[in-house]
């Protein structure tokens, strides 16, 4: 029986990653600092803090400058989420929704964004959450399991009645160290190790996810 659906945001509900992509490109270029698009896939899921480190390969910067860089890169993001709308939803993921809450299964995000709130907002699809875990309700990120546990907590369902739906190996990692069913959308190189993989949401009916769970997610 499952009773829960946990979603990440960014690579599954939309596609913010290239709004992500040209605000720490700007802030590189600014900087003096090689930044590509196949450095931004490193970046998948990965906190605004750690992110710039990665950004930094091995620069030492004082906290000062940590924090104003993390937050001239966040100004810039920004100004890209004032522009979003419903149609920015990756395709399949409203109906997809809307039938889960349907079957009676709860909905809840669990995304490493201190911007998620204002991105669901944004989306028009904020009131079909019943839980939002983001960047501020946890200390340890994912890999580590703890926003998916504290979501869950929320919605006072059990892990193994829970199914996570990400596009980080980071993700996948933390659901299943959290005892949760994974539903990976992506490359089978990144999301592999999940129970199910998809490329994406659009054409993936609820029942055939449901179908496809073992009995038990270990
Ligand atoms: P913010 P997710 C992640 O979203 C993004 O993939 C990642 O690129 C970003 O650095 C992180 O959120 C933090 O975002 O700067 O808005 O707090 O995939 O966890 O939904
Ligand atoms: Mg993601």
């Amino acid at each position: 029986m499952v009773s829960a659906f946990l979603f990440d945001l960014d690579g599954v509900i939309t596609d913010t990653a290239e709004f992500h992509y040209r605000s720490w490109k700007r802030l590189a270029d600014e900087e003096n600092i090689a930044f590509t698009r196949e450095d931004n896939e490193k970046l998948r899921g990965v906190s605004r803090r750690d992110s710039l480190l990665l950004l930094l390969k091995g620069r030492v910067l004082s906290e000062a400058d940590m924090l104003a860089w993390m937050d001239r890169k966040n100004g810039y993001y920004r100004d890209y989420l004032k522009d979003i709308t419903e149609a920015d939803l990756l395709p399949g993921v409203k109906g997809f929704l809307l039938t889960a809450k349907n079957h009676g299964i709860k909905i809840g995000l669990a995304s490493a964004s201190k911007n998620a709130k204002d991105v669901l907002d944004g989306l028009g699809v904020a009131s079909l959450f019943d839980a939002v875990g983001d960047g501020y309700s946890v200390s340890n990120p994912k890999p580590a399991p703890d926003l998916f546990v504290w979501v869950a907590g929320r919605l006072a369902t059990p892990p193994a009645q829970t199914v996570v739906f990400e596009d980080a190996e980071a993700g996948i990692e933390a659901a299943l160290a959290a005892g949760m069913y994974a539903v990976g959308l992506g490359p089978i190189e990144r999301v592999g190790k999940a129970h199910v993989v998809y490329p994406h949401l659009d054409g993936v009916n609820v029942d055939t996810v449901l179908a496809a769970l073992p009995a038990q997610p270990r």
